[in-house]
């Protein structure tokens, strides 16, 4: 039988800035039965993602804002304890809006059935998940990169970048990083194949570009935005094209950067900027999470979790995820 308390981690406070641990509280509820067309799911690893930091502010986007005293909104890999579906069994892995909880009962018809065969579980939230679909159809679809492209990304050690960067090599390009630390730069070039990388914390992003593609940048796939952004637009190539993905350095600004002002770079490139979102490419997920999960099975994809062990431990790993203490996809791995 299931245990009667669930846990879960709600918001107490809108954080201002960078999140603080106090602006989380926890709260424990009676675990309750599913409904006709409901399952139970315990959570095995909890997914933190950087777009969490968006649904703490009190503004409408594709999604409503996570509401004072709510349970914090996240994806989940769990095991399903009850069922009242025909679609989904117990013992069944899923992966679902589980949210920041030890279990949760949601519509059997939200919850995808994970095969454990065709890559480990938790790579369902990573590699083969939503940061994988993103890095997949974003370089892919809207970036088309061709042989012998110049790519860029930036967060290029991260849960998406480092399937941009492995991608964009099977493809025959020649990929260039940006990292906060030496120890993801090591990664990039001696696991990830890359042929440049650039600590942006350390080094003139603008001068080392301008080194390592002395032709332009073909395709920059952006996840940060900030300087790295700037110096990536001022070094496109011809027909150069900015993928924006996502803008982490100004996630926790309560004024966010105006910049960049050097758009004139499009002009004489005749280069374009176009943002997308994972969701667009739903048709195709399924396709894609197949080929991820044989390249990650015929290890022609490497990945990389930072799994942080203890639901206790949730708010403290997301605020890391916000300044670079994660290495590579970011879990909480519930206690058994
Ligand atoms: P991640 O790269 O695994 O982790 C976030 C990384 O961002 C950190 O490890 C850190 O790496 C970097 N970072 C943090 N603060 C920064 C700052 N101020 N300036 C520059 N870099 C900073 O996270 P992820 O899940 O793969 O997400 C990467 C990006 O993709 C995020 O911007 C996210 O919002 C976006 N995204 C977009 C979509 C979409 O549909 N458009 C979907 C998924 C994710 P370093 O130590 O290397 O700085
Ligand atoms: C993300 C950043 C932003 C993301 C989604 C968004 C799924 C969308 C934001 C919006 O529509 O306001 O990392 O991941």
């Amino acid at each position: 039988m299931p245990e009667s308390v669930n846990r879960s981690w709600t918001i107490a406070n809108r954080p201002y800035g960078y999140p603080k641990e106090s602006d989380f509280a926890i709260s424990e509820t009676e675990v309750e039965d599913p409904k006709h067309g409901e399952i139970l799911v315990r959570t095995l690893y909890l997914s933190l993602d950087p777009y969490m930091r968006g649904r703490l502010r009190d503004r409408r986007s594709y999604a409503i804002p996570v509401g004072i005293g709510d349970v914090m909104v996240g994806e989940g890999v769990g095991r399903v304890i009850a069922s009242q579906s025909e679609d989904v069994a117990v013992g069944d892995i899923v992966a679902c809006q589980i949210g920041w909880q030890e279990y949760a009962v949601v519509p059997a018809h939200t919850a995808r059935v994970v095969d454990p065969s065709m890559a480990p579980i938790s790579t369902a939230l990573g590699v083969t998940g939503m940061p994988g679909l993103t890095a997949y159809h974003g370089l892919l679809a809207v970036g088309r990169p061709r042989p012998g492209d110049t790519v860029l990304v930036s967060a290029a050690s991260g849960a998406v970048g480092a399937v941009v960067g492995q991608i964009a090599k099977m493809n025959g390009c020649r990929v260039i990083g940006t990292v906060g630390s030496q120890q993801k730069a090591d990664y990039c070039i001696q696991e990830l194949g890359y042929d440049a990388v650039i600590n942006y914390k350390t080094e003139d992003v603008f001068a080392r570009l301008a080194e390592a593609a002395p032709d332009g940048v073909d395709i920059y796939f952006d996840n940060v935005g900030g300087t790295v952004t700037d110096a990536a637009i001022e070094n496109l190539a011809l027909r150069g094209r900015v993928l924006v993905c996502g803008q982490i350095s100004q996630y926790n600004l309560e004024e966010p950067e105006m910049a960049p002002r050097n758009l004139w770079n499009l002009i004489t490139k005749q280069a374009r900027i176009e943002g997308f979102l994972v969701f667009n490419f739903q048709n195709d997920h399924d396709v894609a999470r197949a080929r991820l999960a044989s390249w990650v099975r015929d290890g022609s994809l490497k990945y990389r979790e930072d799994i942080v062990d203890g639901f206790e431990r949730a708010p403290r790993a997301f605020i890391g995820l916000m300044n670079g203490a994660n290495f590579g996809k970011l879990l909480v791995k519930m206690s058994d």
